[in-house]
């Protein structure tokens, strides 16, 4: 099948649609419902919220084209042993990573809070990496499984816009994968971050990457015959 292309800035993007994935990066209770990690940081997680619609209409478009996806969940081991004592401490929070929290320990794999909300859930044959950073190729495995399937082009959901998307994003980039973030299946906490980590994204004729919406990337997806996969 020929290369299809994504609408997006600073250029459209072209991509091989044997060669595309779409990443999900930290849909956690932790971080878009209350009594998780985001809110115990001092924030309101309903600023995040508005992303969940638009990424479940990808994920979807993803699915029906049948290109891999792939789930990203910030967390820690419940002995903590892969936290730094850097990351614990940080904030001098009340309740912290670790701690007990209203959705479970707080940003610790198997607590309730820490898993993917359900309107994203991940299905069979998707895989789910987790990671104690904010990037997702940092101890992870994520570069092996995209190898593997000979992934060069990544759409990229989640959250949040300037901590775990960029970091993510940045990692990506110096790897040598091309990403398009998804403006609107993006978020922020601080609605001038996510404007600006934005901005940061496609400047300098996309120093590392593309920004996109959910509307343009599901166009492109739509062109991909499932059996070209
Ligand atoms: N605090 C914040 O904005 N983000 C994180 O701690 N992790 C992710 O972005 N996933």
């Amino acid at each position: 099948m020929n290369n299809l292309t994504i609408n997006a800035e600073p250029y459209p993007l072209e991509f091989d649609p044997r060669k595309i994935a779409l990443l999900i990066i930290d849909m956690q209770r932790d971080f878009v419902e209350p009594g998780g990690f985001g809110e115990m940081l001092g924030n309101d997680v309903s600023q995040l919220r508005s992303t969940i619609e638009p990424c479940s209409r990808v994920l979807a478009a993803a699915r029906a084209a049948n290109i891999p996806v792939i789930h990203t969940r910030e967390g820690h081991r419940p002995d903590l042993a892969d936290a730094p004592p850097t990351k614990l401490a940080r904030g001098g929070l009340k309740v912290g990573i670790g701690d007990e929290g209203p959705m479970g320990r707080v940003l610790v794999r198997g607590a309730h809070g820490h898993d993917i909300i359900p309107e994203l859930y991940p299905v069979d044959g998707e895989p789910v990496v987790d990671k104690p950073g904010k990037g997702a190729f940092y101890e992870t495995d994520l570069d092996l499984i995209l190898k593997n399937r000979g992934i060069e082009t990544m759409v990229v959901c989640g959250v949040t816009t300037e901590v775990c998307v960029h970091t993510t994003v940045r990692e990506a980039n110096d790897r040598g994968y091309e990403c398009v973030v998804l403006a609107d299946c993006v978020g922020s906490y601080f609605p001038e971050f996510q404007r600006v980590a934005l901005e940061m994204i496609k400047a300098q004729g996309g120093i590392f990457g593309w920004v996109s919406d959910a509307d343009s990337a599901i166009d492109a997806l739509s062109q991909i015959h499932k059996d070209a996969t």
